[in-house]
């Protein structure tokens, strides 16, 4: 099906590391969209693990960057937000989608900020707030139980959940204002972690089997390979056990890498077969 997207994804660059945009870009290109690109920050590495980074801040950029593009008359079918490096630069990232949408653009945004009860190094705890406000601007949100603990300020607990916390989270999350709901790191049982959705009021689940471990990039993985999906119309189910197949099977071949390469997963492999799904 030919039926390419035009998406404005806009997250950090880390060098090293495999997320955010290495790979949102790659991952939406293998969907067959168009994607342009807007990057937050360069770092010499993500932030999770690694002392000593690098972070160049592109704040003064985005909106130079905005202001040339609506010089273009150009429509725009998603805007996807991912790793945003400062306060300000979600508020300014908030105006920027506001000024260049058009009726029938999708707002994705993926809340990146904090992972296993804990807020990313670089974050105040006064960020939160401020991604909350961007929440409200989207049709779609993707976050981690983490995420959405942070975001309804909900005690966050650790799984296996009960489905009553993970409803209450998705009904809160739903409160802030975004018609759909994806969150992430859901499970009941210690065999299977996947997803949870939200959709004009009814909830439903899709599952894989949990591979012990934890690895970075997952969650960049997932989120772009849903939105990948997704902008082909395929139904929701079907969008979001493509999203979990390209990801646990990333996960799955980086466990077995006989060279142990642990800076991110090894999603490049399944790019193939993930193009074939989606289109
Ligand atoms: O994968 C999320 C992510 C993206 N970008 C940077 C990060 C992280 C998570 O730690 O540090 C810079």
């Amino acid at each position: 099906m030919i039926n390419q997207k035009r998406i404005v994804a806009v997250h950090d660059i880390s060098c090293l590391g495999k997320c955010s945009l290495t790979v949102a870009l790659p991952v939406l290109s293998a969907a067959g969209h168009e994607v342009l690109a807007v990057p937050t920050a360069v770092l010499s590495t993500h932030t999770g693990g690694f002392k000593g980074f690098t972070f160049r801040d592109l704040t003064e950029d985005l909106i130079p960057i905005m202001r040339h593009w609506q010089t273009l008359n150009l429509e725009y079918d998603a805007f996807y937000t991912g790793y945003l490096g400062s306060i300000k630069q979600v508020d300014i990232i908030g105006e920027m989608i506001q000024k260049l949408k058009t009726k029938n653009s999708l707002v994705f945004v993926d809340p990146v900020m904090a992972d296993n009860g804990k807020l990313y190094t670089a974050f105040s705890d006064a960020f939160p707030d401020e991604m909350r406000h961007l929440c409200a601007q989207a049709d779609i949100i993707c976050p981690n139980i983490t995420e959405a603990a942070l975001l309804t300020k909900t005690d966050y607990k650790q799984g296996p959940f009960s489905r009553d916390y993970i409803e209450t989270l998705l009904r809160k999350l739903s409160n802030l204002g975004p018609n759909k709901i994806i969150l992430t790191g859901v499970f009941f049982e210690e065999k299977t972690l996947g997803a949870a959705y939200f959709d004009k009021g009814q909830t439903g689940y899709v599952f894989s089997d949990k591979i012990d471990g934890f690895f970075h990039g997952t969650g960049d993985v997932f989120a772009s390979a849903f939105l990948g999906a997704y902008l082909k119309n395929h139904h929701k189910q079907k969008t979001l056990k493509i999203a979990l197949d390209l990801t646990a099977e990333s996960i799955l071949r980086t466990k077995k890498d006989p060279y142990k390469r642990t800076y991110g997963v090894n999603f490049e492999a399944g790019l193939g077969d993930y193009a074939l799904k989606t289109n």
